[in-house]
């Protein structure tokens, strides 16, 4: 019997209920209880699943997919320690205000008190990381689970909709499936925030536009400019962003610095600081002696609006009441640089970059140290967009970089990768390759864990020998391209620039993933 034949069971009616909601794609790393959700899979057609062999690919994909593709994906997970294992990129996508529905298979409703060893606070789990947690009961009443989810999941900003599936809910026969519900459209900021916004750029004292989220997309962006050019104002990015859209034609911007005394130097004229799509800059970590947060201490701070809102309602409110300056142009950018050449450095390889990114590529950046100064110094690429590791949890960018190539199969997607944070979540390459992704990985290979060892001096800790020992990744050293080649995924090394722009050039003529393995140190 088919499901045409037969009673839907749970997994079916939840299938297609995401299918229905707009939901398409799944990334998954199944177990026994998740047998009839995949199952389903095969009697209901439309659901694209993409294996993942390790939770954290699973959910940091789901991550990818939902920023480039502006709808959620599905995530399928094995009970509380499957979830556990994933909750690292989970925590990155709810920094990123990303979409997902985030589905955790358990153990029947009735073998929970049992409590079998896979049995865990899966709900607990879920929680820190969620903005919506259910736990199904029933068959009759999964599908309908499954529609509130998906439209949580885009409640604005979007957000983790967590939907915990007991085994029994799944292959129980009574499957009803949920009719998709209407996605609230984002709220609009309140007239009194525009006309205060107004007021305050008005007063003549120097004022920065602080942006953060929908606000750096490309229409945001040219309202923020105008505004910038009719005002004196600045404008910048909070420090790590969803997603940016960057590159020729469009407005360059900076984001605030990592390193607290960059952070608090870049912020330090302000008198004014007007938020757009964000909240007030914090610093990543307390160090003796330092502020926490970047905001000078007399400074005005105002909010135009919150992440949830509707950027683009926002600053074309505030045009509107500075009397609708005139639109700016972009800059003219000029020529592309020439290729670098000679020895491998941050500033030579944002410089190879700039001039050979192609068209709409999409950056998943995970490049940590070497990676600074790459935002400042690649303006002038072609247009692209730059997706950043959100919540400072490493292991982010190779499962962004699979999930965003899922999302635009006609796209480049180029991994900016730090070696130490690669080695997190590495099967993503596996990813790649079964799926014939377009992903260039390029490997920032230091042989160490840089930036604790700036972080030791910044904390002013005293280290011995073991203390270095923790951060160095050179006993034995890691071969990334051997690594690579036992998953599918060709590479190669690259110890000048002429080597990496000639490896670099080739992998974006060719389909699928190609790994470089560049020694910047
Ligand atoms: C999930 C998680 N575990 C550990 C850390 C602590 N941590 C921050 S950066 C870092 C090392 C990064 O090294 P690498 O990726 O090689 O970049 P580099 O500093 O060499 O540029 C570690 C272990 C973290 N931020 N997140």
């Amino acid at each position: 019997m088919d499901a045409s034949t037969r009673q839907m069971n749970g997994a079916e009616s939840l299938v297609q209920t995401l299918l229905d909601s707009g939901v398409n794609t799944c990334f998954s790393n199944p177990g026994t209880s998740e047998m009839h959700f995949v199952a389903a899979l095969d009697r209901i057609p439309g659901m694209r699943c993409v294996l993942g062999l390790f939770e954290g690919v699973v959910t940091g994909a789901a991550d990818g997919y939902a920023r480039i593709a502006g709808k959620p994906a599905a995530t399928l997970l094995h009970c509380g320690p499957g979830l556990a294992n994933g909750l690292a990129n989970l925590h990155n996508g709810r920094r990123a205000n990303t979409m997902m529905v985030n589905c955790v298979g358990d153990q029947a409703t009735y073998h929970r008190p049992l409590d079998a060893p896979l049995t865990a606070d899966t709900e607990g789990f879920a929680r820190g990381v969620s903005g919506w947690v259910r736990t199904a009961t029933t068959a009759a009443s999964v599908g309908a689970d499954a529609a509130v989810a998906a439209q949580m999941a885009q409640v604005s900003p979007g957000q983790i909709a967590t939907l915990i599936l007991p085994s029994d809910t799944c292959w129980d026969a009574g499957g009803v499936i949920g009719k998709k519900l209407p996605v609230p459209p984002a709220p609009t900021t309140a007239p009194h925030a525009v006309k205060v916004a107004a007021q305050l750029l008005r007063d003549g004292r120097k004022t920065l536009l602080l942006l953060g989220n929908a606000a750096l997309r490309e229409g945001p962006l040219a309202d923020a400019a105008r505004i910038c050019a009719a005002t004196g104002a600045t404008m910048l990015a909070q420090g790590s962003n969803g997603r940016m859209e960057r590159g020729r034609g469009r407005f360059p911007i900076n984001a605030i610095p990592y390193p607290v005394d960059q952070a608090v130097a870049a912020l330090k004229d302000f008198e004014t600081i007007i938020l757009v799509g964000t909240t007030k800059p914090v610093i990543f970590f307390a160090y003796p002696n330092k502020p926490g947060s970047p905001v000078p201490p007399g400074a005005t701070l105002h909010a135009l609006s919150r992440p949830e809102h509707d950027q683009a309602q926002a600053l074309a409110a505030l045009a509107e009441e500075l009397g609708n300056p005139a639109p700016v142009a972009p800059p003219a950018y000029g020529a592309k640089p020439d290729l670098a050449r000679g020895a491998i450095s941050s500033e030579a390889f944002a410089q190879s970059l700039t001039a050979m990114m192609p068209e709409h590529a999409i950056i998943a950046n995970e490049a940590v140290t070497f990676g600074r100064a790459f935002l400042g110094a690649t303006h002038a690429a072609a247009p692209h967009d730059w997706l950043s590791v959100t919540g400072g949890a490493i292991g982010g960018g190779m499962p962004l970089a699979t999930g965003a190539a899922v999302a635009a199969p006609d796209r480049r997607v180029i991994n900016l990768q730090a070696d130490g944070s690669a080695m997190y979540t590495i099967q993503a390459l596996w990813t790649q390759a079964r799926e014939r992704l377009d992903v260039t990985t390029v490997i920032f290979n230091n042989r160490k864990y840089q930036i604790l060892l700036g972080e030791l001096a910044n904390v002013g800790a005293n280290p011995g020998r073991t203390a270095l020992d923790m951060m160095d990744l050179s006993n034995p050293d890691i071969d990334f391209v051997k690594i690579a080649a036992g998953m599918g995924v060709e590479g190669a090394r690259a110890e000048t620039m002429e080597q990496f722009n000639d490896l670099f050039a080739q992998s974006l003529t060719r389909r699928g993933p190609f790994l470089i393995d560049l020694a910047t140190a």
